[in-house]
């Protein structure tokens, strides 16, 4: 495979494609979506240079640090006994890694530690961990002992994402060739069927220093402590088995999953966002509404054409779902769902006719009180309202194979009206009030 394979060009093309996606983004969806922004780009570059990312990952204290040391060959990263030394992710370049991606002249091999997995407070580094994994073309995941659960069930959730993983036992020198026999049989059991068999290597990142007796000439003896060279030469020789297997492959395959599953944020970030804005709007207009009815003695709604409020509402709706309609058409829309509600919200939008008759009969605050069930009800007819056009919006403008009257009669039932009602008149209270006050200031 060289760097016009086709499955690279493809790659490519989604990274980029991606990535205009988030430029059309608004400037709340851009500010929500930096990182994925900036990780993309990243990605990016990965791509193009044929940079390939090993990571490290694994529990404190189990030799990540000294592993990437051995691996370049000189102290690069800190080593220490204390656990959860390593506090940053960060990458290094592995110069004497043998491999290069045919055909990208900028192509090299980086080694990335991690902190420990289990981290003391290290929730959030965790998380970055996770994610720099997922950007990651090769896995090694670092242990030295038999696994424990948070071991095993971080490694389940890595084998899900489809990348190589090498499971790496270090500090092997600490145990007797039985242990180490006993050790292996029991990884394998463990791991088979998720890890195949070569790709659990063994190694001494950093052996302890050990006492060499040494016999001198004169026949005294004399001790010595040394301490031995790492041993991490069946890690190289694995990863370059995977590399050379198919390094781009790799690198290409990552690069669109990736590539697919920040696109994916884009879509449900900015579902999410036009949910929450569209719920907003449906409520402050309910509130105007019933404010709206509460206080005005004047029967002012044209009820079966929609009110100018819930005109007002649709068009605000159709706006955040990027809909383009006209007046005449949003009054048409308006007439056709409170038409599929039928008498029911009909009736609650109407109410207001009868209460500014007794409205006008009486003046004073006590009147207006009596008008605020009256308004909660005209308000609950336009959040019904308001939530049938919503419905209609996301689905670009259409009833779908159900037809207005079926969703509307769904949103009724799905509708606390008990407490979307109680709600509207706390707020139509609170309005009155502060208006009490402003009245008594001036
Ligand atoms: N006996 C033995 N000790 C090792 C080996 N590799 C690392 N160690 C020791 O294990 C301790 C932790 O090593 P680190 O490389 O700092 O471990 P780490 O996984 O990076 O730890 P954190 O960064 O804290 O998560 C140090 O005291 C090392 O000397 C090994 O192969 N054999
Ligand atoms: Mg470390």
């Amino acid at each position: 495979m060289s760097a016009d394979d086709r499955r690279y060009v493809d790659a490519l093309q989604s990274v980029r494609h991606t990535l205009d996606r988030f430029r059309g983004c608004s400037d709340q969806e851009k500010e929500l979506l930096r990182r994925d922004l900036s990780q993309l780009q990243n990605m990016e570059t990965k791509l193009t240079s044929g940079r390939v990312e090993i990571v490290v990952f694994g529990e404190i204290s189990t030799g990540k640090s000294a592993l990437i040391n051995a691996l370049v060959g000189k102290a690069v990263t800190q080593v220490d006994i204390q656990g959860g030394w390593t506090k940053e992710i960060w990458h290094v370049a592995w110069e004497g890694a043998g491999y290069r991606i045919p055909g990208l002249a900028d192509s090299e091999v980086v080694l990335i530690d991690t902190p420990g997995i289990n981290e003391v407070g290290g929730a959030d580094r965790g998380e970055m961990a996770q994610d720099t994994a997922r950007q990651a073309d090769v896995i090694l995941f670092v242990i030295d002992s038999d696994m424990n659960e948070t071991e095993y069930s971080a490694l389940m959730s890595l084998a899900n994402v489809n990348k190589p993983i090498i499971v790496v036992l270090n500090k092997i020198d600490q145990y007797s060739p039985r242990e180490r026999e006993r050790l292996e049989e029991i990884l394998n059991e463990r791991l088979a069927g998720i890890i195949p068999p070569e790709s659990i290597v063994e190694t001494a990142a950093q052996p302890k220093e050990v006492e060499y007796i040494i016999q001198q000439a004169d026949g005294t003896e004399r001790s010595e402590w040394r301490t031995p060279p790492p041993k991490v030469e069946d890690l190289k020789l694995r990863l370059l088995e995977v590399l050379e297997e198919d390094g781009l492959g790799l690198l290409a395959l990552n690069a669109a999953m990736y590539a697919a599953d920040k696109s994916d944020r884009v879509a449900s970030l900015k579902v999410k966002i036009r949910e929450h804005r569209a719920n907003q709007t449906i409520w402050s207009f309910a509130v105007v509404k019933a404010t709206a009815v509460a206080v005005n003695p004047a029967p002012v709604f044209d009820v079966l054409g929609g009110s100018a409020v819930d005109i007002a509402m649709l068009r605000a709706l159709a706006h955040i779902y990027g809909i383009e309609m006209t007046w005449s058409n949003i009054e048409k829309l308006a007439t056709s769902i409170l038409q599929a509600a039928g008498w029911t919200i009909t009736a609650e939008l109407g109410t207001h006719a009868l209460s500014s008759v007794v409205k006008t009969l009486t003046l004073g605050w006590g009147t207006v009180l009596t008008a605020v069930p009256q308004g909660g009800a005209a308000g609950y007819g336009s959040y019904i309202v308001g939530k049938a056009a919503k419905y209609y919006f996301e689905h670009g403008a259409s009833w779908g194979d159900e037809g207005p009257k079926t969703v509307v009669k769904r949103i009724l039932e799905e509708t606390d009206k008990k407490s979307v009602v109680q709600d509207l008149k706390e707020e139509i209270q609170k309005k009155l009030h502060l208006n009490r006050h402003s009245g008594s200031g001036s």
